[in-house]
């Protein structure tokens, strides 16, 4: 998968390619481009903003720095483009592992207190939010979503930390999990995670599911019967 980034913030990116994901890359299973929308500014100063029309507070990124880079970015429209936005649809798994089928995205992070809506219209496939929260630029969400999309795309988690088990997972809190020692300041592990019998620890595991789930997220469990 292609992945690329336009953004006023193309360092915080660097924070992205750690740990899994940054073996991913060097592994070349997917690629990640950024791009620096300033770059493209042809203000004398590099200027990327400007004052709404019809007044109000703060400033808006202005359309002809962002219009020429998604064109430099991908100039025939391979990539599915999405503008992560307040507005958009709220990602879920669901929107992850479709998103993650896809060849080639490009992520378009506003800043300020948003962009031109001409550029969402010339340019944009769809908006998405990462929920119903204030932050300061589309960046963070940028980076929630590919970090999300990158751990279903093949080969970039081992067997160890596999996608399959979640899959089955889906829609249900996690059980309770326990390592070494086997006690720990006074603290047992349920002795069936110890037995040994394959059957009755999953057994153990599916019921805790259901429980945490019913008491912590009913919702989880009226939307699996959907
Ligand atoms: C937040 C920009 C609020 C502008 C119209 C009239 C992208 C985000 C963002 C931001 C406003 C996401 C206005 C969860 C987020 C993002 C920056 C409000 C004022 N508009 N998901 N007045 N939370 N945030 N604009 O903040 O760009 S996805």
């Amino acid at each position: 998968m292609k992945i690329k980034v336009l953004t006023l913030f193309p360092e915080a990116y660097q924070g992205l390619t750690v740990g899994i994901l940054q073996k991913a890359l060097d592994a070349g299973k997917f690629s990640l481009e950024v791009y620096n929308i300033r770059d493209f500014s042809e203000d004398k100063h590099k200027k990327c903003d400007d004052y709404p029309f019809g007044g109000g507070a703060g400033m808006l990124m202005t359309p002809q720095p962002i219009y020429d880079c998604v064109q430099a970015a991908d100039p025939e429209h391979r990539a599915k483009r999405i503008y992560l936005s307040p507005k958009g649809e709220t990602l879920s798994q669901k929107k992850v592992l479709s998103l993650s089928q896809e060849e080639e995205l490009l992520f378009l992070c506003g800043s300020y207190e948003g962009i031109d809506q001409r550029v969402i219209d010339l340019c944009i496939d769809e908006e998405l939010s990462i929920g119903d929260y204030v932050l300061t630029s589309g960046d963070l969400p940028c980076m929630v979503t590919i970090n999300a999309i990158a751990r279903y795309v093949d080969g970039v988690l081992g067997s160890e930390e596999s996608t399959e088990e979640e899959s089955f997972a889906a829609g249900l809190l996690e059980y309770p999990q326990y390592t070494r020692p086997q006690e720990f300041r006074g603290m047992r592990v349920p002795d069936v995670l110890v037995s040994g019998n394959h059957a009755e620890v999953a057994k153990w595991r599916r019921e805790r599911q259901l429980e945490l789930t019913k008491k912590l997220r009913p919702d989880l469990l009226k939307k699996e019967k959907e």
